[in-house]
């Protein structure tokens, strides 16, 4: 009992210092932008709120599910505010359904990077098994940037849609 305790104080104490330690060198440590947060629809369609107790911050977005297949929604984010120039990996999570192959484009400044949502997944919708994640390396952020991703509804061996669910963006700075 006397060794359990102790073991205990020592994994407090540990625990501690490497918090301090993260914090105190913090060049790298990731930026978190929640997609549900901040998010401006621009365009015809748009992506609506989704709020799931398994979703980063509670909540995700996701295309109008009355927008029909081959459909684009926009949003955009201001990244200015939130980053300094500078290059990073960005991280999206997101999730991808089984019942759509999504083309998903990510323009940042004058860049342009695509991803598609055609992981076999257990199933169309969204649940904690079907989360993923892409990596986008070496994202330049210059000043006055901002970020907009384009999704596009599709249909994929079902009757279903895929909606292009996004969750956050996580930068990573290098
Ligand atoms: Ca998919
Ligand atoms: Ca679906
Ligand atoms: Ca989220």
């Amino acid at each position: 009992m006397k060794s359990a305790k102790l073991l205990i104080v020592v994994m407090c104490i540990l625990s501690i210092g490497a918090t301090s330690t993260t914090s105190a060198s913090s060049p790298n440590k990731p930026i978190t932008i929640e997609a549900e947060l901040g998010f401006k629809n621009i365009g015809e369609q748009n992506f609506i709120l989704e709020e799931r107790p398994f979703y980063s911050g509670g909540a995700a977005i996701k295309i109008n599910g009355s927008a029909p297949v081959g459909s684009k929604a926009k949003v955009h984010y201001n990244l200015s505010s939130r980053l300094k120039t500078g290059q990073y990996d960005l991280m999206i999570h997101y999730i991808d359904e089984n019942d759509g192959h999504s083309p998903v484009n990510i323009y940042i400044g004058n860049q342009v990077y695509k991803i598609i949502f055609d992981e076999e997944t257990e199933s169309g919708f969204e649940s904690e098994a079907n989360q993923r994640s892409a990596l986008i390396s070496s994202v330049r952020i210059n000043k006055n940037d901002d970020m907009i991703i384009e999704g596009e509804v599709s249909r994929y061996n079902s009757e279903h849609k895929e909606l292009v669910r996004l969750d956050k963006f996580v930068f990573i700075s290098k």
